[in-house]
């Protein structure tokens, strides 16, 4: 745990090998898929086909109409989100323990091949470059956040620039992230680069202040299943967290009490917010 935090801290990103074996890989890799099936043909959180050419992330894979038909599945989707082995880490890089926030899928796109856009997840809610950079600055080596990918298929999708969490871009990533609108942002020549490989059950953790992209290509199959969390002193209460089904009676039916806890701490901060 100590070799995953220091290279946390100096790279902002980690691969994990094999968190989950090769069969609990392919029954999750098999319920995401029975769930995009459905959400391509109707979201029911719009009413509305999820399915679009240009598709590749679809949210909330644990809303309960995904699993009338197959409930087993819903606990054992919740149980991986909530498992000791997958907690004890992200306990460790946030040093506090860790509040449930959201699942999410990256799958192939169906009509459009594209190399991801670089970017750092801090410029969709910092748009002034000094402001940004404050910000940066002050989430420090360990980081505001953390996403956790796990490949279900073997992937070689994200791409990172190990570091680049603990400073503000050189001249020649900010000309890749930001310059001229944004219009280089697909560039396949940002210096120092990496690519992550994974195979199916192997993870990736990466700091989302750090530069980082994905790649979107409708001919290279790509299933991850994406966990995100906060710390419990940092709630945030929006589109992520907006999940009142957790209200539903039995919606936690099939987990073992380790893991109704742990949801029972997300309920208890967001419930009066979807009860407004
Ligand atoms: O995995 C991807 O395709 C992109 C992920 C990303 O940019 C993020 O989660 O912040
Ligand atoms: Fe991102």
């Amino acid at each position: 745990m100590s070799d995953l935090l220091t290279q946390w801290r100096s790279d902002g990103c980690v691969t994990l090998p094999a968190l989950l074996d090769s069969g609990r890989a392919t029954r999750i890799r098999t319920l995401c898929d029975h769930v995009l099936a459905q959400w391509s043909a109707c979201d029911p959180q719009t009413g509305q086909p999820g399915a679009k050419p240009d598709a590749t992330v679809m949210r909330h894979l644990n809303h309960p109409a995904y699993f009338t038909q197959r409930p087993a599945e819903l606990a054992e989707l919740l149980a991986v989100a909530a498992d000791p082995a997958v907690l004890r880490i992200v306990e460790a890089v946030f040093g506090e323990a860790p509040m449930f926030r959201c699942t999410s899928l990256f799958f192939n796109p169906s009509g459009i091949s594209l190399d991801g856009n670089w970017h750092r997840d801090s410029q969709f809610t910092h748009r002034d470059d000094a402001a940004e950079w404050e910000m940066l600055r002050t989430a420090g080596e360990n980081g505001a956040g953390m996403q956790m990918q796990i490949a279900l298929l073997p992937s070689d999708d994200i791409e990172i620039v190990p570091g680049s969490h603990l400073r503000w871009d050189t001249p020649a990533e900010y000309a890749i992230r930001k310059a001229d609108d944004w219009a280089h942002n697909r560039s396949n020549a940002m210096p120092g680069a990496q690519r992550m490989h994974q195979n199916a059950g192997d993870a990736v953790l990466f700091n989302p202040n750090a530069l980082h992209r994905g790649r979107y290509r409708s001919e290279i199959p790509r299933r991850t299943l994406m966990l995100t969390y906060t710390r419990r002193s940092e709630p945030c209460s929006d589109f992520f967290s907006a999940q009142p089904w957790f209200l539903e009676p039995g919606y936690l039916h099939g987990l073992d009490a380790h893991s109704q806890h742990f949801y029972d701490e997300f309920v208890a901060q967001y419930r009066a917010d979807w009860q407004k």
